[in-house]
């Protein structure tokens, strides 16, 4: 073998091992008192209009191990709710902000005029705006009131999955948003989040789903040759993903996650802050394939989770 060569894949061996060694080496969030959020993707339900609430409120959150963070969510959890609609539906938003300060919502998958519906909300106010999904896709939705970074890397993001008007085939379907925190140690053990690390773009955890590694002791379960299908989200709110699976090829990606951008056997592909895609396997041999972003400086700041696959029935 060349040297080349042989350096090529003592890098592959290198790369992988650290992983390996992360998982093991990290703490699993779940131990320390945090569940694991469920990744499933919830049923869109029948009806054509689909009436949302969504509560800005102040929570403390604990983004990892023994680091609680006093955040600002909706509906209490980082992300907030997974919203799962139709193409075609039209969604009814009440909006009600709790907390002492402004906060906005915007949604990626309306097409409506941000100087009317995407405008902060006061302290005790409400706010009620409809719109149509019109594309299929995973899209995002956030707080917007400035500074967008602050609100953002403190919580208030989501994802809205409208399913295509020809549904897709059937598949076990998971959400996942991928974030980064932020946050200086203060006293007492306590937490803050921290401005000038978001503009400085040094995070301190990247995660999926609010906290760092939660679904490696939690894993994604399917069966071998099983059809998965991850809608995900970027949510930042500076950082691109580069959304791989160890182990596997994508069948398809949408890109966007509308069904009409296809692309097919994709190794690695990159959801900028802001955007989603929708990806496709079918794995058919039992065994653990990590999920990470494969930009490495970040995948060892919480962004890998585990898929385990069963042995088919
Ligand atoms: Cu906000």
């Amino acid at each position: 073998m060349s040297a080349r060569r042989h350096n090529k894949r003592y890098l592959v061996y290198a790369l992988t091992s650290a992983v390996v060694l992360g998982l093991l080496a990290l703490p699993a969030a779940a131990q320390n008192g945090s569940p694991a959020r469920d990744p499933v993707l919830p049923p869109a339900g029948l009806q054509h209009v689909k009436q949302l609430t969504i509560i800005a409120e102040n929570q403390t959150i604990q983004i990892a191990p023994g680091v609680k963070v006093p955040l600002w969510t909706f509906n209490g959890t980082i992300p907030g709710p997974i919203i799962h609609v139709r193409q075609g539906d039209e969604v009814q938003v009440t909006f009600v902000n709790k907390t002492p300060i402004q906060h906005s919502m915007d949604f990626h998958a309306a097409t409506t005029p941000w100087n009317v519906w995407y405008q902060p909300v006061n302290p005790g106010k409400s706010l009620k705006f409809s719109f149509v999904a019109k594309y299929p896709g995973a899209f995002m939705y956030h707080c917007g009131t400035p500074p967008a970074f602050m609100h953002i890397s403190s919580g208030m993001y989501g994802i809205i999955v409208v399913d295509p008007v020809t549904p897709l085939p059937p598949a076990k379907e998971f959400a996942l948003v991928e974030s980064e925190f932020y946050v200086t140690a203060s006293a007492s053990d306590t937490y803050q989040p921290d401005a000038q690390k978001v503009l400085d773009v040094r995070p301190d955890y990247v995660v999926f789903n609010g906290i760092a590694n939660q679904y490696q002791d939690h894993p994604l379960i399917v069966r071998a040759g099983d059809r998965m299908r991850l809608y995900v989200v970027n949510a930042g709110p500076t950082l691109f993903s580069a959304f791989h699976v160890i182990g596997w090829i994508f069948d398809r990606v949408y890109i966007d996650g509308n069904p009409s951008n296809m692309l097919q056997g994709i190794q690695t592909y990159q959801i900028p802050p802001g955007g989603g895609a929708t990806f496709e396997l079918t794995i058919t041999q039992p065994g653990l394939y990590p999920f990470v972003t494969h930009a490495f400086a970040y995948t060892g700041k919480g962004a890998i989770g585990l898929i385990k696959v069963l042995p088919a029935k």
